[in-house]
């Protein structure tokens, strides 16, 4: 016999800059529970707002409906759900599948917030392979990122760089950041992504400068029309794949594999879900993209981590029964 649950969590978080627009200090989502032979699993569906196209409430109510059909015996009808619930109804029916790999990836790029300073010794001990950080960019004057993504390259030199302006910079802003940034050290950006509001900009701008772009907001719009092609997403080394935004595990995968036919790059990365969403993330990313360190290094815009603990992580951890049930199958 199957049954459900539909929890709603609400963590304290500050999700500083990396947000831009709207700065949160809560974060708010649900965990659908699965149980069949005895076995209980979870996933998390949590749209972010200012990037998600469908609001929690939408999500919430689109997860219900599903998991009412599943215990009836249906399956979830991936094709017709938001992204952000196809991802996470994928997660726990893998998870009860056995399915997903317990191994998971938890060597993500830190994520520069707060004092550069702080944050050189903390770079400058990761291991060769993992020697990588990600910084926001284009929210300051381009001089301003210059300066700080100089300092990073000079005080350390075999550590890259991923930047990520969120298309903020206007292609003159754009070319304005590269000519701070001394051509011999270029080619350690390991991709910008996004740098500008239309993508034919930001392709444009790779060519100019040599430093290599990556699609993000851009891959989650062409996911979305009904002739995506991958092999028409010209111009970028990477893509990032972040499956709240981008939808099923099953979605994912076939990128994945896109990807690898194309010779692209793939970084799986968060959409600032909680510990219990972020560890599946890391499993996905050692299970998909073994080879390529993720961008998951944001339980530290939490104030709590929800029922599993993140790795090095001393936030204290909410049990799931803490949370609101907001409906549950008889
Ligand atoms: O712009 O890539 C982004 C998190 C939530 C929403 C948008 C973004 C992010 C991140 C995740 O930057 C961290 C990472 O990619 O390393
Ligand atoms: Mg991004």
């Amino acid at each position: 016999m199957r049954q459900a649950k539909l929890y709603k969590y609400q963590l304290p978080m500050d999700s500083g800059v990396i947000l831009r627009d709207s700065k949160l200090t809560e974060r708010v989502g649900w965990i659908a529970e699965l149980s069949e032979q005895g076995k209980t699993v979870y996933g998390e569906i949590a749209p972010l707002v200012g990037f998600s196209k469908e609001t929690t409430e939408q999500a919430g109510i689109q997860a219900q409906a599903q998991l009412e059909l599943w215990v009836n015996g249906n399956a979830f009808a991936y094709d017709d759900l938001c992204p952000s619930v196809a991802s996470g109804l994928s997660f726990a029916e893998l998870e009860l599948a056995g399915e997903l790999p317990m191994a998971g990836n938890y060597d993500s790029a830190p994520l520069c917030t707060g004092d550069p300073d702080a944050m050189l010794p903390i770079l400058d001990a990761l291991p060769l392979d993992k020697k990588v950080t990600k910084i926001k960019v284009g929210l300051y004057e381009p001089i301003r990122d210059g300066m700080l993504v100089n300092l990073f390259l000079e005080s350390i030199p075999d550590l890259r760089v991923r930047l990520d302006a969120n298309r903020a910079w206007t292609p003159e802003k754009a070319e304005k950041f590269a000519s701070y940034i001394n051509s011999s050290r270029r080619h350690r950006i390991e991709f910008v992504e996004e740098p500008c509001k239309e993508p034919g900009q930001s392709f444009t701008f790779a060519i100019k400068t040599g430093i290599a772009i990556a699609w993000d907001e851009t891959l989650q719009d062409a996911v979305s029309e009904p002739d995506f092609d991958l092999g028409k997403l010209t111009g970028a080394k990477v893509i990032i794949i972040k499956p709240t935004l981008i939808g099923s595990v099953y979605r994912c995968q076939s990128l994945v594999e896109d990807a690898n036919r194309h010779g692209i790059k793939v970084v799986i990365s968060s959409s600032l879900e909680s510990s219990l969403g972020l560890n599946q993330l890391a499993r996905l990313a050692q299970w998909l993209t073994p080879e390529s360190v993720p961008g998951l290094d944001t339980i530290k815009l939490f104030g709590a981590q929800l029922e599993v603990k993140w790795p090095q992580c001393d936030l204290p951890i909410v049990p799931l029964n803490e949370q609101q049930v907001v409906w549950q199958s008889k």
